[in-house]
């Protein structure tokens, strides 16, 4: 039998349900899973190792161990055929593909190594001072307003400043980032509503992006310009540069908006820990960290089993399509004590919340500078954080991320 005759299914092959595997008729991308998932995470730990899921003809994963294992084993596990629903060996991307992120050793790599030295923790070091002036100067203002809707007035602000100005960008279009952030965000899952509605803004948007790429549109000391240079010294070539910047819009800014927006979502939804931190100023670091744990921004991503394999007695075979979920794994009680509780003194070290091996988010120290500086400036400058009407989340089909979040802070007495 040739691919072609074979049953494609969301642009992947449909395999069957492997022996023992519990089949689960649900979609995991039904839009109240996605916005309140805590529930069908549990029960699917509860189920067993994998899951099958008839409707997408894919396994699901979301307990700790073997979601760790599936993600982090680029061998078994590719990234090559796509970390969403399509497989690229039969069905063409939405976009070319990325050079770094659906790509394996050994070509992977080399870029890779590329990408780690533009954003290398010195680097981001050397611009502490610009995260935390403009953070101070947003939380200053905001922190004067009677009532702030945090998504807009500054999990969406925030990045969608500072981002540009690191890269180097000479024209700036924050909705454009944001929406961009989202085709790419969404396209991860199935053909459904939500990646519709991100894809329709593709018109205006994409090629906005891939005009910004370019060499000419970059200012000269940025990190797009510092892409550029190893172009210059023939380490990686001029195209490949021009992707690596389009890879750093492509998950800049939405994953550190989410991150943001989820930091103030557990600020006021903990005031205990918020009252904990401001007495161990220290304790900023892990806060962001069991953010991470605690609200997964990226909630999963596929692999691909590019050969016939067994985890955990489970034998999947090759042309699976794996959603691994990660902000499941980040819950599983197994692996974490009281996993529901969002409690910034605990051990949180290995959650999967920036992935884990080869692939883990490159731009983890850009992000943690982000959201450091944010909160240094809200813990100079607020006493306390509360919420001032109900937090929405947004359905995403690989991001989950708030809507709208309402809050109010109080100012610190000078
Ligand atoms: C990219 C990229 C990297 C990480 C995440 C992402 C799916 C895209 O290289 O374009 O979003």
């Amino acid at each position: 039998m040739t691919s072609l005759e074979k049953t494609l299914i969301e642009g992947h092959l449909a395999v069957e349900a492997p022996a023992g595997v519990p089949v689960w008729d649900i979609d995991p991308y039904d839009a109240d899973i996605l916005e309140n998932p805590a529930a069908f995470y549990s029960e699917l730990r509860a189920k067993g190792p994998f899951v099958y899921i008839p409707k997408y003809a894919i396994l699901i994963c979301g307990r700790f161990k073997e979601t760790k294992e599936v993600f982090s084993d680029h061998a078994r596990f590719v990234s090559s055929r796509g970390v969403g629903l399509v497989d690229f060996k039969l069905a063409d991307p939405w976009r070319p593909a990325s050079i770094i992120l659906e790509v394996d050793p050994p070509e992977h790599t080399h870029v890779r190594r590329v990408m780690a030295k533009v954003l290398s923790p010195k680097v981001m070091r050397e611009q502490t001072e610009l995260f935390e002036a403009l953070a101070n100067e947003l939380i200053a203002e905001v922190v004067e307003q009677d009532e702030i809707e945090a998504v807009a007035d500054i999990a969406e602000r925030y990045p969608t400043t500072v981002f540009p100005r690191i890269l180097g960008l000479k024209e700036s279009n924050g909705q454009h980032l944001l929406d961009y952030g989202a085709m790419v965000f969404d396209s991860v899952g199935p053909d459904n509503q939500i990646r519709r509605n991100a894809l329709a803004n593709g018109g205006a948007v994409v090629p906005w992006i891939m005009e910004q790429c370019k060499r000419d549109n970059l200012v000269v000391g940025g990190l797009g310009d510092e892409i550029y240079q190893y172009a210059d010294d023939g380490t990686i070539s001029e195209d490949q540069a021009g992707l690596l910047v389009r890879s750093l819009l492509s998950a800049g800014v939405d994953t550190t908006v989410t991150g943001i927006g989820s930091l103030l979502y557990c600020l006021a939804e903990n005031p205990e820990q918020y009252e904990l931190l401001k007495q161990q100023p220290e304790l900023a670091r892990p806060t962001f960290e069991e953010v991470l744990r605690y609200t997964s921004p990226v909630h999963s991503f596929f692999r691909t089993a590019n050969e016939d394999t067994e985890v955990s007695g489970v034998k999947i075979q090759e042309d699976t399509k794996i959603l691994c979920l990660l902000a499941s794994a980040n819950l599983d009680e197994e692996q974490w004590p009281c996993a529901p509780d969002f409690d910034i003194t605990r051990k949180v070290k290995g959650h999967l919340g920036m992935g884990v091996g080869v692939h883990g988010c490159v731009g983890q120290n850009l992000a943690r500078a982000e959201v450091g500086a944010v909160l240094q400036a809200i813990l100079a400058q607020v006493d306390k954080i509360e919420f001032n009407g109900t937090p929405e989340w947004r359905p995403g089909n690989s991001i989950r991320s708030l809507s709208s979040l309402p809050i109010k802070l109080t100012k610190k007495a000078a």
